[in-house]
């Protein structure tokens, strides 16, 4: 290795952090942006001293195009390469789109993606777009944009890098990994928004294998939080239309359903379902009180959380961990719809002083 330690950020990346847990063809050069490492951050308004439970966010934002995607989308798009595609697709409801475009720009390759119109936050169109992807718009939702895609890779040399590519989860189980690193154990309880499925089955993957390697002694029980309105697991069966404000979640027909099933069974955990509201008011209790803006969807795991010491299913001394899945900055404008309007005052010094007065007590 001729890298200096000085040169580490050379190295990064999940893929040679992780290098033995995750397959890659032999031939491939990794396409990277230096995925990963995210923070684990306490979140103290929802630790309890008294009871001993301790409460961390694992920020997904911080990848480079500013989701959890990136973890997966470095394996599969390095291995979608090496296997000689000259383009991929996936449908979406924008984070594997705005990942799969930046992976995909970077690797050289063709990018299509497919997205319900009108239902994807801004900031991931923007990404796609900028990103040079091509960006094909339905008149239908996630689950009919899937079942497209499956339906065009049976014919045409496409490699699909949704989460039904397997390495998909290879790449998104290390942030599994990453949590043991920091913590030295599993966390007793992990929560995680659930839409597809892919992330919690990929997590599931990951503290099983890290536990079997020796790394840490526990497994986590797992809980998928879904939107009220999308909530195939809650319901036991696919949802047909499904609706939420958490866009990035609505779907109603979960391509990794039984995978998903498993890591709930087999890790004693459950499903459960948050309505819009629980969902913005856990996005808005981060970025208030934890200075984190995560877009709504990242919000549900919280949401989950919230409900669930209110009913008193934690008990004391706990650890648990919520995904946050994306970025704030992603969906500016469901903060703006659900925050106050900024305050107009006349630019003199009068008037800002007495609003500033008005409003500091
Ligand atoms: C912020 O981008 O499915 O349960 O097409 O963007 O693994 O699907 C996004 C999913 C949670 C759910 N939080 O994860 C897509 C897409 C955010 C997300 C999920 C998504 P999965």
């Amino acid at each position: 290795m001729w890298y200096s330690k000085l040169d580490r950020s050379l190295t990064n990346g999940l893929i040679r952090r992780y290098q033995q847990f995750i397959p890659l063809d032999v031939n491939a050069n990794i396409v990277s942006i230096n995925e990963g490492d995210t923070p684990l951050i306490r979140l103290r308004s929802l630790s309890s001293h008294k009871l001993n439970i301790t409460v961390y966010g694992k920020y997904e934002g911080s990848n480079p195009t500013g989701s959890f995607k990136d973890r997966g989308m470095t394996v599969a798009i390095s291995n979608a390469l090496a296997a000689g595609n000259r383009a991929i697709i996936c449908a979406s409801t924008g984070n594997t789109s705005a990942s799969a475009a930046a992976y995909a720009a970077r690797a050289g390759l063709v990018a299509f993606v497919l997205i319900p119109e009108g239902k994807i936050a801004v900031g991931k169109l923007a990404q796609a777009i900028a990103h040079g992807a091509h960006v094909i718009q339905i008149n239908g939702n996630f689950d009919d944009g899937m079942m497209l895609v499956k339906d065009l890779a049976k014919t045409e040399q496409i490699a699909i890098v949704n989460s039904v590519n397997k390495y998909r989860l290879h790449g998104q189980k290390t942030a599994a990994f990453e949590i043991i690193d920091v913590l030295h154990r599993s966390p007793d309880f992990h929560y995680l928004p659930v839409g597809n499925a892919g992330n919690i089955s990929a997590y599931w993957m990951g503290y099983q294998e890290y536990h079997l390697a020796g790394h840490s002694k526990n497994l986590p029980v797992m809980i998928g939080c879904q939107a009220s309105g999308a909530a195939p697991f809650v319901r036991g069966e696919i949802v047909l239309e499904p609706d939420t404000i958490a866009t990035a979640i609505r779907i109603g027909n979960p391509q990794s359903w039984d995978l998903a099933w498993e890591a709930s069974q087999n890790s004693q955990g459950w499903f459960l379902e948050c309505s819009d509201h629980e969902i913005l008011a856990a996005q808005k209790l981060l970025a208030e009180q934890e200075g984190i803006f995560c877009e709504p969807a990242s919000a549900a795991s919280v949401a989950g959380l919230v409900a669930d010491l209110a009913n008193n299913k934690i008990p004391p001394d706990s650890t648990v961990v919520c995904t946050l899945t994306g970025a704030g900055l992603k969906d500016p404008d469901s903060a703006l719809l659900n925050g106050p309007a900024p305050m107009s005052v006349s630019a003199d010094l009068e008037s800002v002083k007495r609003t500033i007065l008005d409003n500091i007590s």
